[in-house]
């Protein structure tokens, strides 16, 4: 007994992590289709010890799919999921195509599962940075009420995909020779000015909007309150591009409706809470970083303080893999929840 499923963009970097995870976690697959764009199709991919092609996505590539997991470009979800879900297949898109969209639910298992049941076809995974946080600040606004979140990243390249990844590599060993290297990619592949990634720190992630902020900025404002169900929540981001390869971090800031709460008691709830392994131990200097979160689905938190001039604030460092619990983790596990609410 299994579904059939589609992994669509099967060779990008959530790609080839979504096949990771669904072979981890066993979960129940009777039929397998792996999809890409033109540029990716005829690669070969080995899943449970048996050799795939990648075909090239067309609507008729669809037919009879349960599950279809993309993360293969907003454009590319904006063309085949509607196709996807008139063939009857549940789409989990890893893009902001339909986030914002009031009629699909945007998930984070554990922080608001039950939104899974109100689907029309299309269940949305969030940003990478924005994912981590919640998972973070779900506990404490259940426990203690949340009204500010502010929050400035250090993130990792690899949410810029692939090509990010070899930019920094590149230009790092390029800069160690002594030799000229030009920036491509970073920070915006089709911005007009591209700066050295290697020893350095960016401001910029995706393009500028008219208010000030970028466009990551305003996904984890405006992501966190739709997730949150708290469109009057104060959210203020800053996002900033390191040279790491994977893991993204967050400087986060916090204030509660609880008065009188110590840090003690948020590092005792959030060592309980569901997707969350506290690391929070100053005199052992114990605390997340991303080389150590590599390849694990769970979100780190540590650095956890109370503010020394408002009551009512909290300071923390969260740290995850921004390819797993970020995307592809999240994705796989959206269809495990799916399966486990009979929704699919
Ligand atoms: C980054 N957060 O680190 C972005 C990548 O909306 O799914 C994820 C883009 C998205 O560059």
């Amino acid at each position: 007994k299994g579904y059939h499923v589609a992994v669509v963009g099967a060779t990008g970097a959530v790609g080839q992590q979504m096949l990771h995870t669904l072979e981890e976690r066993n979960f129940p697959i009777s039929k397998l289709t792996l999809l890409s764009s033109e540029r990716s199709a005829g690669t070969k991919v080995t899943f449970r010890d048996e050799e795939y092609i990648v075909q090239v996505a067309t609507p008729e590539s669809f037919e009879g799919v349960q599950i279809a997991l993309f993360s293969a470009g907003g454009s590319v979800s904006k063309q085949f999921a509607p196709e996807a879900v008139k063939r009857g297949a549940i789409v989990v898109d890893n893009t902001s195509a339909y986030r914002m969209d009031e009629n699909v639910p945007l998930v984070v298992p554990e922080v608001n599962e039950e939104a899974l049941k109100d689907h029309n076809g299309i269940i949305a995974n969030p940003n990478c940075s924005t994912i981590q946080m919640v998972v973070a600040l779900e506990p404490i606004r259940k426990q203690y009420g949340l009204n500010k979140v502010i929050v400035s990243t250090y993130q990792a390249v690899s949410g810029a995909g692939a090509a990010a990844i070899s930019e920094l590599k590149e230009q790092s060993k390029a800069i160690l020779n002594g030799e000229e290297y030009t920036p491509e990619i970073l920070p915006v592949k089709g911005d007009e000015q591209h700066y050295q990634i290697a020893f350095n720190a960016i401001p910029q992630i995706d393009k500028f909007q008219d208010n000030g902020f970028t466009f990551e900025e305003m996904k984890m404002i405006n992501e966190t309150k739709k997730i949150m169900t708290m469109p009057e929540l104060h959210v203020a981001a800053t996002c900033v591009r390191l040279p790491v390869e994977t893991g993204h971090s967050e400087s986060v800031y916090v204030e509660i409706d609880q008065h009188d709460v110590t840090a003690e008691q948020v590092k005792e709830l959030l060592k309980e809470s569901d997707g969350v392994t506290l690391q929070d131990d100053p005199s052992r200097q114990i605390y997340p970083m991303p080389a150590h979160c590599v390849g694990k689905n769970d979100v780190f938190v540590g650095r956890i303080r109370k503010d020394l001039d408002r009551v009512n604030g909290f300071h923390m460092w969260i740290v995850s893999d921004n390819l797993l619990k970020g995307a592809a983790w999240n994705s796989v596990q959206i269809a495990e929840s799916l399966v486990k609410l009979q929704l699919v």
